[in-house]
């Protein structure tokens, strides 16, 4: 399973363009466990420096970076709370995915539609957070009413939640996102069955061509959409002689990085070098979970390294050499350390593991 990114915000500002670029940038999906995908839901790999650092000194015959689903979500209209358009289908499905990426548009096209009539990106914004949060009360509302039959039975622990969710409740009715909201680590374990819209993490993505976007207010990444589809149309050694950045590695990357994972690594005896996410202090049992469930059954133990120490140290003169040379040498050192499998996952470890 991956971690997945719905991408939202009203019609006609270039979500399908966004995910038509992000997709067709060369994945490969045959690397991935999952084969058949939904048309809206695309497998993208995530870029990865350190893993390109650890093949260098492994040298494998394969290499699989980590990978996350984009979905591409049906635009939103006003009212989606209450059913308009595809308004249930379409909360259901940002209920579903781990992150929000929000996309606003700020590009001039006479031939498409702009449902204001106008740019005004804030404005979209607004929209689209008034439905979200709509959809949160109501999400509250049903679970204190349910909350409070049982309370009826005097039990605490009920008690505790149905106080919990008000706080929240309170805080919604008065336009806050939960994600906004203070809450203790307890709180929010508390309401994560919810799965409240607002509680997200979100990367809000502008669809403009200009590079100076202050106009529209903070918290905007600009992006031409139209453009990066364009880009991800060309081949590795075009992008290279054009000199292009790539921008689209960067959005995936913030992506990556607003879920709050981890990532770790594989070398399978120097066959293959592979990145793998996980939630961040999962044990190295769930680690072998990621790889194959058989794994995580058969778990014994497992060898551990931060993936710098692997590096550095192979990369020092006479480190190199066969594919296993680099995981020998560090073993021979003493720098590898054998773990059982409440030991916690750290960002960055290479684990071997022992089934
Ligand atoms: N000029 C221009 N047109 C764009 C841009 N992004 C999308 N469009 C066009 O706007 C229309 C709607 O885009 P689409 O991605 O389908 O929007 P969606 O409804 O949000 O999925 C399409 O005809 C796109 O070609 C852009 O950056 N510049
Ligand atoms: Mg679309």
């Amino acid at each position: 399973m991956s971690f997945s990114v719905g991408i939202v915000g009203l019609p006609n500002v270039g979500k399908s363009t966004l995910f038509k670029a992000l997709t067709k940038k060369g994945v490969d999906i045959a690397s991935h466990p999952f084969t058949t995908i939904h048309p809206n839901v695309g497998i993208v790999s995530v870029p990865d420096q350190r893993l390109e650092k650890i093949s260098e000194v492994i040298k494998p015959e394969k290499v699989t970076p980590a990978s996350i689903e984009f979905v591409d979500i049906a635009g939103l209209v006003k009212g989606a709370h209450k059913g308009e358009g595809l308004g249930n289908q379409f909360l259901g499905h940002i209920r579903n995915c781990d992150a929000i990426l929000e996309v606003a548009r700020a590009f001039n096209n006479l031939e498409v539609e702009n449902v204001f009539g106008e740019i005004n990106p804030k404005k979209e914004i607004e929209v689209v957070k008034t439905e979200l949060l709509m959809k949160d009360l109501e999400t509250l509302e049903n679970a204190i009413k349910k909350l409070e039959k049982e309370a009826k039975s005097q039990n605490k622990i009920v008690f505790i939640k149905i106080n919990i969710i008000k706080k929240v409740q309170d805080a919604v009715s008065k336009g806050k996102m939960i994600s906004e909201i203070d809450l203790t680590e307890e709180e929010k374990s508390e309401i994560k069955e919810y799965q409240f819209l607002t509680a997200k993490p979100k990367v809000m993505v502008l669809n403009t061509d200009k590079q100076d976007i202050t106009q529209y207010g903070g918290g905007f990444i600009p992006l031409n959409f139209k453009l990066e589809e364009e880009i991800s149309e060309l081949n590795p050694t075009e992008l290279k002689e054009l000199e292009i950045s790539n921008e689209l590695d960067r959005l995936i990357l913030n992506c990556y990085n607003v879920l709050d994972l981890i990532t770790f690594y594989t070398i399978a005896g120097g066959k293959e070098t592979r990145a793998l996410t996980l939630k961040k202090g999962s044990s190295v049992k769930d680690a072998a979970g990621k790889l194959h469930s058989d794994f995580e059954e058969k778990f014994i133990k497992a060898e551990v390294i931060g993936w710098k120490a692997l590096v550095e140290t192979s990369s020092h003169p006479g480190g190199r050499g066969s594919p296993v040379a680099a995981w020998q040498r560090v073993k021979e050192l003493g720098m590898i350390k054998t773990v059982g499998k409440d030991y916690v996952v750290q960002d960055g470890d290479v684990i071997e593991f022992k089934i």
